[in-house]
């Protein structure tokens, strides 16, 4: 492996405890690995140059354990920590394997279980303080319905923003410094789950009664699977201030969550991402959500997770060329992207009502002649992608 496409911590990749720790069961087949020790997963994430885990309450205690069972678990947990110097960066709530959780979590129609759930939900995000996680996220995968009459939705949603904000009013009373991820997913478990979409949860989350706490923690193939752009839906909630984290994986069109290794399945879109996020800035952590294919033994495994990685920094690398290109910084330029950074009307409503050129002398025919030269731009990125220039 070329040294420059060995990750290190600064690079801030973190990976899911049940990502690598999946087992390969799926609606069709059996497991085909066996369990991975949380502490097992921890050594060799560090290894591989990563700098962070996350989990959900279940993948590090499981459902229903004793205190003292739960105090082992996580001393084990915090010594492999300190061991390798990972840290928790995120974790969040398993509120959709257990049959209690069939209808919901924060939205089942059950009262008895919701109260259950928001229980469920402060305990772990008592350990995620306590372990030094900054982002708490929230994945509804069982919020939502498969008929019609069976969820009504608004009043779901009201349900929503009450779990939220009591969940908002907990970390301020405890003084925790951890703020809210919502993961948006249009489908799967349930047919149709609510805030489906990256701009659904941007919406949702104005609704809220404190709403600097929630952002949204977008991912890959989830928004790819309502058939949108995703550094799209990234750059909106960059724009609005919310891109709080972000699950990277990879998927191939509008088809079941395929959880691919982040690079693989739509690699132009992982592109046009790590060109967005490396050049807006995110510091966030570059957090991999993805299910090692259940083909591979735990040698696949790894090499799924250090592929990850790897892609990440070499489309990291290649956008960076692309940007430094100067031949690209001139088709940028012939293409009107600095122009489009211009404000329309700075002068005014006034100044624009009575500027003659911008109506009644505008050559309308002139302007819809002109060539706006994104193929030339495009097949330049296509270049660098392919690394065939610079
Ligand atoms: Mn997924």
């Amino acid at each position: 492996m070329h040294p420059r496409y060995q990750p290190t911590p600064e690079d801030k990749f973190s990976f899911g405890l049940w990502t690598v720790g999946w087992q390969g069961r799926d609606p069709f087949g059996e497991a085909t690995r066996a369990a991975l020790d949380p502490v097992e997963s921890v050594q060799r994430l560090a290894e591989l140059g990563a700098y962070g885990v996350t989990f959900h309450d279940d993948d590090l205690i499981p459902f229903g354990a004793s205190d003292t069972e739960r105090e082992a678990h996580v001393k084990r947990f915090r010594q492999a920590l300190d061991a390798t110097g990972l840290i928790v960066p995120m974790a969040t709530t398993n509120l959709f394997t257990h049959p209690v959780f069939k209808d919901g979590g924060f939205t089942s129609n059950d009262r008895d279980v919701r109260r259950f759930a928001l229980r469920k939900t402060i305990r772990n995000i008592d350990l995620a303080a306590e372990l030094g996680a900054r982002t708490y996220v929230a994945w509804g995968g069982r919020e939502g319905a498969e008929s019609g009459a069976a969820k009504d939705v608004r009043v779901a949603l009201d349900r929503m923003k009450e779990a939220f904000d009591l969940l908002g009013e907990y970390v301020l009373e405890q003084g925790y410094d951890l703020r809210f991820a919502i993961e948006p997913k249009p489908n799967e478990p349930r047919g149709d789950i609510l805030l489906p979409t990256v701009g659904h949860a941007l919406a949702f989350i104005e609704r809220l009664e404190r709403p600097d706490l929630y952002g949204v923690n977008p991912e890959v193939g989830h928004e790819q699977m309502a058939g949108l752009n995703f550094p799209h839906s990234i750059a909106q909630a960059l724009w609005a201030g919310k891109l709080f984290h972000i699950d990277l994986n990879g998927q191939t069109g509008i088809k079941y969550d395929q959880d691919l290794r982040f690079g693989a399945g739509d690699v132009r879109s992982a592109f046009w991402l790590v060109d967005l996020l490396e050049s807006a800035g995110y510091e966030g952590p570059r957090h991999f959500d993805f299910k090692p294919p259940r083909t591979e033994d735990y040698d696949g495994v790894w090499a799924s997770a250090a592929g990850c990685m790897r892609n990440y920094l070499i489309l990291r690398e290649r956008t960076a060329a692309f940007r430094d290109d100067p031949e690209v910084q001139e088709a940028l330029r012939a293409a009107g992207l600095d122009e489009l950074a211009t404000p329309t009307a700075a002068d005014g409503l006034a100044a624009l009502l009575a500027d003659r050129t911008a109506y009644e002398e505008f050559d309308v025919t002139a302007a819809a002649e002109r060539g706006m030269g994104f193929e030339r731009l495009d097949q330049l990125a296509m270049d660098h992608l392919l690394g065939v220039r610079g």
